[in-house]
C-alpha cells in the first residue's frame, strides 16, 4: 500500500460511508473517516484470521470478563496497520492536525482498574502471539464515571463514552441471544417469566507484527421486539409505553450499578448472568459450526473466567449440556470441569463475591438447583477425603449458612474448573496457603501462578516514543516490541555516560509534555485506584511531612506528587482521602515557604488515556499498600518499564520486580505480609506509634486541622491497614530517595536498569504462561500465500 492508496481510500470512506465532502467535513468527520479507513485494514487480516483457523479447527480460548479498559484505539491501530505515516500525510493533506483528530478518539472506559486493564492487555498478547482467542463482554452505555472535583472532593459524572458513535465497533444485530431471567422450574425445565435480547458489538483485536487479528464480543442489552407498548402511548401514557424497553435495556446501562441498595444489586446478578448466557450461546454455536462431538467440546475449547463476576457460566454450561443438549449429568459434570479455568484476583476475603440465595433463586430458579447438585458432589468429595470434618465442610460448602444463606461464587468457581490461578507469585503462594486453603489441600494439582504482565506496545511503544527511539536505537532496532527480554541489551548502558544523558533528557522532555510541575524536579507518581490497603494515605502523611519539615525552615530536593485515581462512588472513606489530597495540595500551593519545593497535582479523571501521559514522566513509582494485600498491581510494571524506580512494600509483584531490577535499585520498606498478619492479629495499637513520633504526630495533627477528623479517627482508632506502623520506614525510605536524587548519574543508571530488567513483565510472557500451563493451547499463525509472516 502507498501514501495514495491510503489517501483514495480515505476520500471513498468520507464520500460513501459519511456522506460528506472535503469542503463540508468536520474534525468529527475527519476522526470517523480515518478510523473507518485504517479498520478497513484490520478487517482484510480479520479475514485472512478467520479462513486460517477455520481450515485449523484449533483449540480456542475464550475470555470471560465483566471489564475492559481497551484505552484509545485510533493511534494503537494506526501503529499496528503500519498506516501513521500516510494518515498524517493525508490529514495534513487535508488541511487537518491529527492532534486535533486524535483528541477525538474517546476510550471505552468500560472497565475499574487493573482487572479491565489486565483482560485488555491480554487480550492484545494473545493476537500478537496468534493463540486464536475472543473475548467477551459487556458493552455498557456508561463506562466508569467521569470524575471531576467540586471544592476538592470527587463528583461523579455519566460516562457517555460512545455519544457520538463509536466508529471501530461492528454491531451485529443479527446475531442476537435470548437470556431468560426469573420463572419457574419445573421438573428440571426452566420457563424464564422475562426474556430479554443480547445483542454483540465486535471490536477487532489486532497482534503487532503479525497478520493474526482476533475480536472482543460486547453484549448490549435490548428489549424483545415489539416490546413499545403503542396502546399506552396512544392514551397519553408515554413512560408506561416504554417502561419494558427501560427496563431490559438498564442491564447494560451502567459498569458496576451501585450495590448499596437491594435493586442494584439484583441488577449486577443480572449483568453477570446476561454476559454468561449470551457468550456461552456464542462459543457453543462457534463449536458446533466444526464439531459434533460433545466429547472434543473440552478438548476445542477453554474458557477462562476472570474473577468470580463470570463464574455462573459454571451452572450455565451445565444447563445447556444437561437440559437443552440432553447429556447426561456426570458426562457434562467433566466436560464443564475439563473446559473451565478461573483467575482470583484478590486475597481480600471481603471481595469474594456472594449472592443471597433467595436472590438467585428467585432470578436464576434452575441455576440454583445446579448450583445445589454441583454441591452435593463437592462435599461428597471432601467428605470422603475429610470424614467428620464438618468444619471444613462448612467453609468448603458452596452454600454459606450462617449469618444468611449465599452463594459463594469463588467456591463455585473452583469446584468447577480445572485451574486456578493467581496473578503473581506472592498472590498465588498466599492463595494457597490462605484464602483457598481448604481448596488447595483437596486439589493441589489444581492451582498455579501466572504473573501477570503489560503490553509493551500500548505502555512503552504508544505511551513514550521518545524512549522507545532511544531503546530501539541503542538496540539497533524494535523487535524488543515482541520479545520484550532483549531490553537486557540495554543493561551494559547504564554505565554509559553518554547514553545515561540521552536517557535523562527523554525523562525530561516527557515531563514537560506532562507540565504538572517544574521538569528538573522529581517526578513521585501514585497512580491507581483509591482504596484503603493501597494507602494512599501513607503518602499523605509523607507530604504532610515534608510540608511541616519545608515549614520549619528545612530544604528538600525538589519534587512534584502527583496523584491519580477514583473512588467507589459509595466508598467514603476513600474520597475523604481524594478530598484531603485536594486541600493539601491547596495548601502546600499557596504557602511561599514550600511552594518552591513541593507540587502536589492530582489531574481528574484518570483513566489510561492520562496513564499514557503520566507513566512516561514518571522518576519515582509508588507501591505502598500494606503487604499481602495486593494481588498483584500492574502500574508497578508500566512505571518501572518506563524508567521509574520503584518505592514499595513486599507485596504483589512488587516482589518479583525487586527480584529482577536488583534491591540496589529499588527503595524497599516495611512490614512483609507475615508481620503485618501478626501485628494484626496482635495488639495493634496506632496511637502508640503517634505518640511515640513527633513528625508522624504533626502529620495527623495537620490534617484534623484541615478538618479531616473523619480520616484521623480512622487512623488513630483501627488503622485497619497499618499505616501508622509503616510511616516511620516509609519516611525514612523517602529520605533515601532524596539522597538518591541528587545525584543524576546515579539515578539514571537506576532507571536504566529498571526498563532493562523489566522484560519479564510483558503480557506476552503472561499469555505464553497461560498457554503453557493452563490452556494447552498453541499458536496458529495467519499463514500468508503459503508462507508465516513474520516481520
Ligand atoms: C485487581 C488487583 C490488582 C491486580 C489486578 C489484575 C481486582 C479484583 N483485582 O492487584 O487488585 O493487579 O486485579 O490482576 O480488581
Amino acid at each position: 500500500m502507498t501514501a495514495e492508496d491510503f489517501e483514495r481510500d480515505l476520500l471513498s470512506n468520507l464520500y460513501n460511508r459519511r456522506g460528506t465532502t472535503i469542503e463540508s467535513a468536520s474534525a468529527q468527520d475527519a476522526y470517523e473517516t480515518l478510523a473507518l479507513t485504517v479498520r478497513d485494514r484490520l478487517a482484510e487480516r480479520r479475514i485472512r484470521t478467520a479462513a486460517a483457523h477455520h481450515a485449523a479447527n484449533p483449540r480456542w480460548v475464550y475470555y470471560l470478563s465483566a471489564e475492559y479498559l481497551l484505552g484509545p484505539q485510533l493511534e494503537q491501530n494506526l501503529l499496528y496497520t503500519g498506516t501513521g505515516a500516510y494518515a498524517a500525510a493525508a490529514l495534513k493533506a487535508l488541511g487537518m492536525s491529527p492532534e486535533e483528530v486524535e483528541a477525538l478518539d474517546v476510550e471505552p472506559g468500560l472497565g475499574n482498574g487493573g482487572l479491565g486493564r489486565l483482560a485488555a492487555c491480554l487480550l492484545d498478547s494473545m493476537a500478537t502471539l496468534d493463540i486464536p482467542a475472543v473475548g467477551y463482554g459487556i458493552r455498557y452505555d456508561f463506562g466508569i464515571f467521569r470524575q471531576t472535583f467540586v471544592d476538592g472532593a470527587q463528583i461523579e459524572r455519566p460516562d457517555d463514552w460512545a455519544f457520538q458513535g463509536d466508529p471501530w465497533e461492528f454491531p451485529a444485530p443479527d446475531d442476537r441471544q435470548a437470556v431468560g431471567f426469573y420463572g419457574t422450574v419445573d421438573n428440571g425445565v426452566w420457563t424464564p417469566g422475562e426474556t430479554v435480547l443480547g445483542e454483540p458489538s465486535t471490536i477487532l483485536i489486532p497482534g503487532y507484527g503479525t497478520d493474526t487479528v482476533n475480536f472482543v464480543r460486547l453484549w448490549s442489552a435490548r428489549a424483545a421486539k415489539e416490546s413499545f407498548d403503542l396502546s399506552r402511548f396512544a392514551r397519553g401514557e408515554y413512560a408506561e409505553a416504554v417502561q419494558d424497553i427501560v427496563r431490559s435495556e438498564n442491564i447494560s446501562k451502567v459498569l458496576y450499578p451501585d450495590d448499596s441498595t437491594e435493586s442494584g444489586r439484583e441488577l449486577r446478578l443480572k449483568q453477570q448472568y446476561f454476559l454468561v448466557s449470551c457468550s456461552l450461546r456464542d462459543i457453543v454455536r462457534r463449536f458446533r459450526i466444526r464439531n459434533a462431538d460433545w466429547a472434543d467440546f473440552p478438548a476445542k475449547t477453554v474458557i477462562q473466567l476472570n474473577d468470580t463476576h463470570p463464574v455462573l457460566a459454571i451452572p450455565e454450561l451445565m444447563r445447556l449440556l444437561v437440559d437443552e443438549h440432553g447429556l447426561e449429568w456426570d458426562r457434562a459434570w467433566s466436560i464443564t470441569r475439563q473446559t473451565f479455568a478461573y483467575t482470583c484476583h484478590t486475597l481480600l476475603p471481603e471481595a469474594l463475591e456472594t449472592w443471597p440465595v433467595s436472590m438467585l433463586g428467585r432470578l436464576l430458579p434452575r441455576h440454583l438447583e445446579i448450583i445445589y447438585l454441583v454441591n452435593q458432589h463437592l462435599l461428597q468429595e471432601v467428605t470422603s477425603r475429610f470424614p467428620g470434618d464438618l468444619d471444613r465442610i462448612r467453609r468448603m460448602s458452596v452454600i454459606q449458612e450462617e449469618p444468611d444463606r449465599r452463594v459463594r461464587m469463588a467456591n463455585l468457581a473452583v469446584a468447577g474448573t480445572a485451574a486456578v490461578n493467581g496473578v503473581a507469585e506472592l498472590h498465588s503462594r498466599l492463595l494457597v496457603e490462605t484464602t483457598l486453603r481448604d481448596f488447595a489441600e483437596l486439589w493441589p494439582e489444581k492451582f498455579h501462578n501466572v504473573t501477570n504482565g503489560i503490553t509493551p506496545r500500548r505502555f512503552l511503544r504508544l505511551a513514550n516514543p521518545p524512549l522507545s527511539e532511544l531503546i530501539s536505537s541503542a538496540l539497533g532496532g524494535d523487535a524488543w516490541l515482541r520479545d520484550l527480554s532483549l531490553l537486557s541489551g540495554l543493561e551494559p548502558l547504564a554505565d554509559d555516560a553518554s547514553f545515561r544523558q540521552s536517557w535523562r533528557a527523554v525523562k525530561r522532555r516527557n515531563k514537560v509534555a506532562l507540565a504538572a510541575g517544574d521538569p528538573d524536579a522529581l517526578h513521585d507518581v501514585m497512580i491507581k485506584r483509591f482504596h484503603e490497603y493501597k494507602r494512599q494515605l501513607l503518602k499523605v502523611l509523607h507530604v504532610a511531612t515534608v510540608y511541616q519539615r519545608l515549614r520549619a525552615g528545612g530544604t528538600v530536593p525538589a519534587r512534584t506528587v502527583l496523584f491519580g485515581g477514583k473512588a467507589a462512588p459509595a466508598y467514603h472513606a476513600a474520597k475523604s482521602v481524594i478530598h484531603l489530597i485536594n486541600r493539601l495540595a491547596e495548601l502546600v500551593r499557596d504557602d511561599p515557604a514550600v511552594a518552591p519545593y513541593l507540587t502536589v497535582a492530582f489531574p481528574a479523571n484518570y483513566n489510561v488515556t492520562l496513564a499514557e501521559r503520566i507513566v512516561p514522566a514518571a522518576d519515582l513509582s509508588e507501591q505502598i499498600s500494606l503487604a499481602g494485600k495486593e494481588a498483584s498491581g500492574t502500574g508497578n510494571m508500566k512505571l518501572a518499564l518506563n524508567g521509574a524506580v520503584t518505592i514499595g512494600t513486599l507485596d504483589g509483584a512488587n516482589v518479583e520486580i525487586r527480584d529482577r531490577v536488583g534491591a540496589e535499585n529499588f527503595f524497599l520498606f516495611g512490614l512483609d505480609a507475615h508481620e503485618a498478619l501478626a501485628l494484626r492479629g496482635g495488639n495493634y495499637r496506632p496511637r502508640s506509634f503517634y505518640d511515640a513520633d513527633d513528625e508522624l504526630k504533626a502529620a495527623v495533627d495537620l490534617i484534623g486541622g484541615l478538618g479531616f477528623g473523619d480520616v484521623v479517627d480512622s487512623i488513630l482508632g483501627r488503622d485497619e491497614y497499618l499505616a501508622l506502623a509503616d510511616y516511620r520506614a516509609y519516611v525514612d525510605a523517602q529520605d533515601r530517595v532524596d539522597a538518591a536524587w541528587q545525584d543524576p548519574d546515579a539515578w539514571a543508571r537506576m532507571s536504566i536498569l529498571n526498563t532493562a530488567r523489566c522484560g519479564f513483565f510483558s503480557s506476552d510472557r503472561t499469555v505464553a504462561d497461560y498457554c503453557a500451563t493452563i490452556w494447552k493451547v498453541g499458536a496458529h499463525p495467519v499463514a500468508v500465500q503459503g508462507q508465516e509472516r513474520r516481520p
